[in-house]
């Protein structure tokens, strides 16, 4: 093949976000848009990232990416990528991209040493929705700010990008080695199955065989919904094959282009079919409910964990999975590094972290305590519970932690849960982990005795540790000034707190006092690169917590993220409704950022 150099001009707006760069399918489309991103990318790795690299290029197989993934292999031969690996048929779980660049070696050595992950995650797909691109480096994780930032500034001055036009198409449905001759000599394309090196890795972290225990006893019955993602193509292979599960237990687990035009995200709002089924839904079934049920967002790096009419909070999961990781989990069985959470998952995990005395967490809190920026954390809680280990929103800042051992488990809010086995969120190795857990409480009681379900786990959990009371309010795609406009509002109100408390007591007397507010800054404990304003706080005297903060994941307007947290230590209060014991500090947060005003909207888009 030959290499062309093609003029081009550059698009507005291709700073990549929370995960990446998303956008309507429609601009992506445009000439020259994604080859713009891409070689933008190329040009802001060095040059050993690039020159005789290993590349992985795949994703959730929404609609675009079979072109998007032909155009990246052209741009790749051109740019002196030595070959380039693709998941059969272009499909490739984030996580499993994540585990493919870390575990895989190709037939003739060779190592990943990055990917372009295709997908936009949870945002619906097809013609008119949503498409995205995202680098991953060699560790497995999302590109770190610093590059990310870079990408951006050469997508603002980029003059050309090379590609080699003539190179043909390769067939992706088709596994084997394509090899072809260039300017600098041999360049592949190496297609491979999607599942494998997945497959072996998990089970490398769970004991399979208690797990296909707790799935064939009929005590114990399972479902997992995939919503048309990509999670489809594992779910068959583990839990059904690997595991033995029915068949019947799988929902919608064949990837589609469009994610049967449905919003493949993991909620109570999105995932209807599941939450159907489990009987938390308004027209439940006339069945019996399943005792677990799962879902899993477009790229699979996602989850949603759901007992018999009982739904588990992401951050209640993320603790409860810390809590029992090393008598449940062989992968941890030597203990927990540490663990991490982002700022606004609520702190359900550090009470566990606390209680286990983690290793490591001592010493990443007295990191914290040096810094300046963390001082107002030791508030939180009363002081009751050591300051956190929390990053801001969005996986790639977990990676450096678990690259220099500092932690283990970690988790978001946002139905994202995960270890240091990869560098990006799982989905499927949440279920696994719960499903080891249940094993593993469930041992005795598989042939004779009361299973203990999902419910009574997380009961347990809250009287043990208290429970975090916990909602988030969506308010999606409202217009971007007004957005801004109320956030800049928020922080103008936390220069006085004597105000702040003025107004919540005209509001609701039942709530504390606010005792601090601030924008949370993140300083990497680990390359001291800072990242500021990722969040508004109101940190309230009893531990109560008010977050806002703009999505970076959206492709359209701007979405407002309310996120509203109450700790309750009393055994006996732990068992409330939680929309119904967070009411008051609810309307507090409404009221006091004039939420209505501001974005015209009398309600949330979507409530989890
Ligand atoms: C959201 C979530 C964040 C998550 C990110 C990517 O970001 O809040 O926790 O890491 O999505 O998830 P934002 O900026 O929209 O709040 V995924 O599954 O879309 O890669
Ligand atoms: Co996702």
């Amino acid at each position: 093949f030959k290499v062309s150099r093609v003029q081009t001009t550059p698009f507005d707006g291709q700073k990549p976000g929370t995960s990446g760069l998303r956008k309507k399918v429609k601009v992506f489309m445009q000439p020259n848009y994604l080859q713009n991103f891409v070689q933008s990318t190329f040009n802001a790795l060095s040059a050993d990232k690039v020159r005789g690299a290993t590349l992985v290029v795949s994703g959730d197989g929404r609609y675009f990416s079979k072109d998007a993934i032909l155009i990246i292999i052209k741009m790749a031969a051109a740019s002196g990528v030595r070959r380039v690996w693709v998941g059969q048929n272009g499909l490739l779980s984030t996580p499993a991209v994540s585990a493919v660049i870390r575990e895989r070696t190709g037939s003739d050595g060779s190592r990943g040493s990055g990917a372009f992950i295709l997908t936009a995650s949870h945002n619906p797909g097809g013609p008119h929705e949503d498409f995205g691109i995202k680098y991953n480096m060699e560790n497995g994780g999302p590109a770190p700010e610093a590059i990310t930032d870079n990408i951006y500034e050469n997508t603002k001055t980029i003059k050309e990008y090379l590609i080699a036009e003539d190179l043909p198409d390769v067939d992706i449905s088709e596994i084997g080695i394509t090899s072809f001759s260039g300017p600098e000599g041999q360049f592949d394309v190496d297609v491979f199955d999607s599942a494998s090196d997945y497959v072996k890795l998990m089970k490398s972290i769970f004991d399979f065989q208690s797990i296909q225990k707790l799935l064939s006893s009929p005590k114990f019955t399972f479902c997992y919904d995939a919503l048309h993602g990509v999670a489809g193509a594992y779910a068959k292979r583990i839990f059904v094959e690997e595991l033995g599960a029915q068949e019947s237990s799988l929902l919608n687990c064949v990837p589609k282009e469009d994610f049967g035009g449905g919003h493949p995200d993991p909620n109570l709002t999105y995932a209807k079919e599941l939450v159907a089924r489990m009987g938390l839904g308004k027209s439940n079934s006339q069945d019996e409910p399943p005792e677990f049920g799962a879902a899993a967002d477009g790229d699979a790096d996602r989850n949603m964990i759901l007992g018999k009419r009982f739904f588990v909070t992401p951050s209640d999961s993320v603790a409860i999975i810390a809590a029992n990781a090393v008598q449940a989990i062989p992968y941890f069985s030597a203990g927990l590094k540490g663990v991490a959470r982002s700022m606004p998952t609520s702190a359900a995990l550090d009470v566990v972290a606390k209680h286990l005395n983690l290793k490591f967490f001592e010493v990443l809190c007295s990191i914290y305590k040096l810094n300046e920026v963390f001082s107002p954390l030791a508030l939180e809680h009363n002081s009751v519970i050591p300051p956190k280990c929390q990053v801001p929103t969005g996986w790639k800042f977990f990676g450096n932690l678990m690259d220099a051992g500092m932690c283990s488990v970690c988790g978001e809010e946002s139905f994202g849960t995960g270890s240091d086995h990869i560098r990006e969120k799982d989905g499927i190795w949440a279920v696994l982990a719960w499903l080891s857990i249940l094993a593993y409480k469930n041992k005795e009681n598989l042939n004779g005795g009361k299973l203990v379900s999902v419910e009574d786990i997380v009961r347990q959990h809250w009287t043990t540790y208290g429970r975090h009371y916990y909602t988030r309010y969506d308010y999606e795609n409202v217009d971007a000034g007004a957005a801004k406009e109320l956030m800049a509002y928020l922080v103008k109100l936390q220069s006085s707190l004597s105000e702040v408390n003025k107004i919540i007591k005209g509001i609701c007397s039942d709530v504390s006092n606010v005792v601090n507010a601030d924008e949370f800054e993140y300083k990497d404990p680990v390359d001291g690169s800072i990242s500021k304003h990722q969040g508004i706080r109101y940190l309230f005297e009893d531990g109560s917590r008010l977050v806002f903060r703009l999505s970076g994941t959206g492709s359209e307007g701007a979405t407002i993220r309310l996120y509203i947290e109450q700790y309750e230590k009393d055994p006996s209060k732990t068992g409330r409704d939680s929309q119904e014991a967070l009411a008051p500090l609810v309307e507090v947060a409404l009221k006091l950022s004039k939420m209505q005003e501001f974005t015209g909207r009398s309600a949330p888009t979507v409530v989890t």
